[in-house]
């Protein structure tokens, strides 16, 4: 961990990791604690092992009753646990069916809270400007705009239509159509070319906005602005993350599309995030318009 310090992380200083449930789950996950009683020789099964290791030490420790444990046990496989994303953002370390009755997803044996990743609560927002603490899927899903994982609805202005200006606040949707505006939007300096779409006239990204979108398909990402903005768009868009990010497609004007809108076709994987940078050819192209995703497995 750099620039951690000597700080116990999670307590205080440094709050990437909380080492107390890493160290917690680090032994829960390692440790030899028979997860069954008759588990005695600690391989998470209870077989003839079991049985001999209580014969082999008859009267001390073992007695009738462990040979009972084991005669009652016998065939039982331990499940290892792992990391159980719940629907209120919090994680859990548990077996992969108690995970499902608590309604979580789980992320398999051996995952851990840590680096599992589970999606944060965050604020959205809904078109009569009220707000719901939700997780980011639910919210997308129902029609609302989610202002990121650890936002809340006191600290959020779900009035206020720039809070997707630059990469770091952008817009989480899905597939379908989102409306947008660029009024109040500044030029973002992000770097951007025109090498994947040479000759769309690819503009100066002006007041240009920024969404993030999960891939639901592997295959062709159709991202487009096609007659459906009052000004002239450009479409950007990338892999990776807002500060490690590498531009995979763009488009100017699309020949199809009236009024210099804009398409893009781009291949994606399943589950990785994409970020869509959506501006305007020049100082005083910024309006309102339509960003419409599909994403098509390929046959
Ligand atoms: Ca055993
Ligand atoms: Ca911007
Ligand atoms: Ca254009």
């Amino acid at each position: 961990m750099l620039g951690g310090g000597h700080d116990w992380p999670g307590q205080s200083g440094n709050n990437d990791i909380d080492a107390t449930l890493e160290v917690w789950n680090f032994f829960d996950s390692v440790s030899v604690q028979p997860c069954n009683p008759g588990d005695f020789t600690g391989n998470r099964l209870v077989d003839v092992e079991d049985l001999l290791a209580v014969i082999s030490d008859w009267g001390n420790p073992y007695n009738v009753g462990d040979l009972l444990l084991v005669i009652e046990q016998w065939g039982s496989v331990c499940e290892d646990p792992g990391a159980c994303c719940l629907p209120d953002g919090n994680c859990i370390f548990t077996v992969g069916s108690d995970c499902e009755v608590a309604g979580g997803t789980w992320r398999g044996a051996g995952t851990s809270c840590i680096s599992a990743g589970c999606p944060e609560l965050g604020a959205c927002c809904r078109e009569d400007e009220t707000c719901d603490y939700i997780l980011s899927d639910a919210c997308v899903e129902s029609g609302g705009s989610f202002r990121g994982g650890g936002t809340n609805c006191i600290g959020t202005d779900c009035s206020s239509s720039d809070f997707n200006d630059e990469c770091f606040d952008a817009q989480v949707i899905g597939n379908g159509g989102t409306g947008f505006s660029t009024a109040d939007a500044t030029d973002s300096t992000d770097l951007y070319s025109d090498v994947q779409c040479g000759g769309s006239y690819l503009g100066q990204m002006h007041a240009d906005i920024w969404f993030s979108y999960q891939a639901t398909c592997s295959g062709m990402l159709s991202v487009s602005t096609c007659n459906d903005a009052s000004f002239d768009t450009d479409l950007v868009v990338y892999s990776g993350t807002c500060s490690d990010k590498l531009q995979i497609a763009c488009s100017g004007d699309d020949d199809n599309c009236a009024d210099y809108t804009s398409q893009l076709d781009v291949e994606v994987v399943s589950g990785e995030w994409y970020l869509i940078r959506v501006g305007g050819w020049e100082n005083g192209n910024s309006g309102t318009g339509s960003l419409l995703i599909d994403c098509e497995d390929d046959q």
